[in-house]
């Protein structure tokens, strides 16, 4: 077979990565060559509309140009130097992403898990030198069906049997309580030697799981009070998917981490970023943190050989620019209210989906049939036939997280799928 001259099909490319790839993924059944803004294409030309977004890594829409353009300005100039020495990129990027954000400091890494890690690690060297906590005694607390990657010690404190059977022994030095339980948290609080509170402002993998109102706020203000760091991972729902720049922001949708609206802005001690701060483009991750937390890492504590690389730089900034200049919280906001008022008008006329939940543009609905059914799935093989490309998550949960460049007419059109596909469905 010659792989560079003749064009494979579908099946063949499928058939490759089964023979030759590691089996740790199901994948839908369509193999992707092209994409641009919320659209993608199959290896056979037909175009779909993307309701995952590469689990919303790609929020400014593929392929944008102003991200691809940077990317490629500066592989052409200068790809990596290692940390060992100075480029000409970082320290920009690092001025414009902190003052993005609103803190002192950020702490490049490359993927969602090592900045999770990253972040893991700063807590516990925070605990130890500035809370006084006795050497390797630190607690963080987490949620119960929480998702922060794969890494060894992540899945030592997932509860996911999936996800973490067979991959011991386990990393210590977590504690694990319900999700959206501030009575549980203060509990767990009064522990001895806990350092942070680690949690996901929305529960993605666990189904798009929205906390009430105030439990962000309430979870950190407890934190404060018991000398804990209050760690938001927002790798899935910040930059602008949930509506608003970060999902701690709360319910503005300004697009800044800013102070018009303190009462709905939660500002976490550490702040974990990841996928879509580089629009999918290149792998870019960061932990964000003030001087007091961030400087207790001193040279040789930590780091990677790609992190903050001059690409990733100029990527970033170009990203967060685009989430800026084209409103996309704004619009995230928007077109989510949309969204959830349209599912809820076909969920009024089916009994195939129970309920519509989310925010922004990061939704799912829950499919009336048990978590071991095929039904989610088979819904997504034929939205797929349908042109609409969106993925199960726990069974029977499908998750919804469009571009979020997407326009209120191409919202239209995919709502117009998905309801022509749940009404075709046969019961
Ligand atoms: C996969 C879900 C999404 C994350 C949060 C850290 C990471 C993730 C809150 C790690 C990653 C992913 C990875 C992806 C599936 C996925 C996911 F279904 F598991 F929940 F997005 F919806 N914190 N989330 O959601 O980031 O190391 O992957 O860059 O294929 O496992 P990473």
């Amino acid at each position: 077979m010659n792989t560079t001259a003749e064009k494979l099909s579908s099946a063949e490319l499928v058939q490759l990565e089964d023979k030759y790839g590691a089996h740790n993924y199901h994948p839908l059944e369509v193999v992707l060559a092209r994409g641009e803004g919320v659209h993608v294409w199959d290896v056979e030309g037909k175009k779909y509309y993307d309701f995952l977004s590469a689990y919303s890594a790609v929020n400014q829409g593929h392929c944008h140009p102003k991200i691809v353009g940077a990317m490629i300005d500066q592989a052409k100039t200068l790809t990596l130097t290692s940390r060992a020495f100075y480029n000409d990129a970082l320290g920009p990027y690092e001025k414009f992403v902190t003052e993005y954000f609103g803190f002192d400091k950020v702490l490049p890494m490359n993927t969602g898990a090592e900045a999770v890690e990253t972040a893991i690690k700063l807590c516990r060297k925070w605990a130890y030198e500035k809370k006084g906590i006795s050497e390797n005694a630190a607690k963080i607390i987490v949620c119960s069906g929480n998702f922060h990657g794969r890494t060894t010690t992540i899945v030592s404190f997932s509860d996911d049997a999936n996800a973490k059977d067979n991959f011991g022994p386990f990393t210590p030095g977590f504690i694990r309580i319900p999700y959206n339980d501030t009575a549980a948290l203060e509990e767990a609080l009064k522990q001895d030697n806990v350092a942070g509170f680690l949690v996901e402002p929305i529960q993605g993998e666990a189904g798009v799981f929205v906390p009430d109102e105030e439990y962000l706020a309430k979870a950190k203000s407890l934190c404060a009070a018991a000398g804990a760091l209050f760690i938001a991972d927002e790798v899935q729902t910040g930059i602008a998917r949930t509506g608003s720049l970060l999902a701690v922001c709360g319910n503005c949708s300004c697009g800044n981490t800013c102070e018009k609206d303190p009462k709905s802005y939660v500002q976490p001690d550490i702040l974990i970023l990841g996928k879509a701060m580089s629009g999918g483009a290149y792998p870019v991750s960061a932990v964000l943190a003030n001087d007091e937390i961030m400087m207790v890492i001193k040279p040789g504590q930590h780091g990677s050989t790609f992190g903050g690389n001059p690409i990733a730089a100029k990527v970033a900034i170009a990203a967060l620019e685009v989430v800026r200049d084209e409103r996309l919280a704004e619009n995230a906001f928007r077109l989510g209210n949309i969204f959830r008022a349209e599912m809820n008008r076909i969920i009024a006329n089916t009994d195939l989906v129970l309920k519509v939940r989310g925010k922004g543009l990061l939704n799912a609905i829950i499919v009336n049939d048990t978590e071991e059914s095929e039904t989610a799935w088979n819904l997504c093989v034929a939205m797929k036939n349908n042109g609409l490309l969106a993925k199960p998550t726990h069974g029977n949960i499908i998750r919804f997280a469009p571009p979020l460049v997407m326009t209120e007419d191409q919202l239209m059109e995919c709502i117009a799928i998905i309801e022509k596909t749940i009404t075709e469905f046969p019961k």
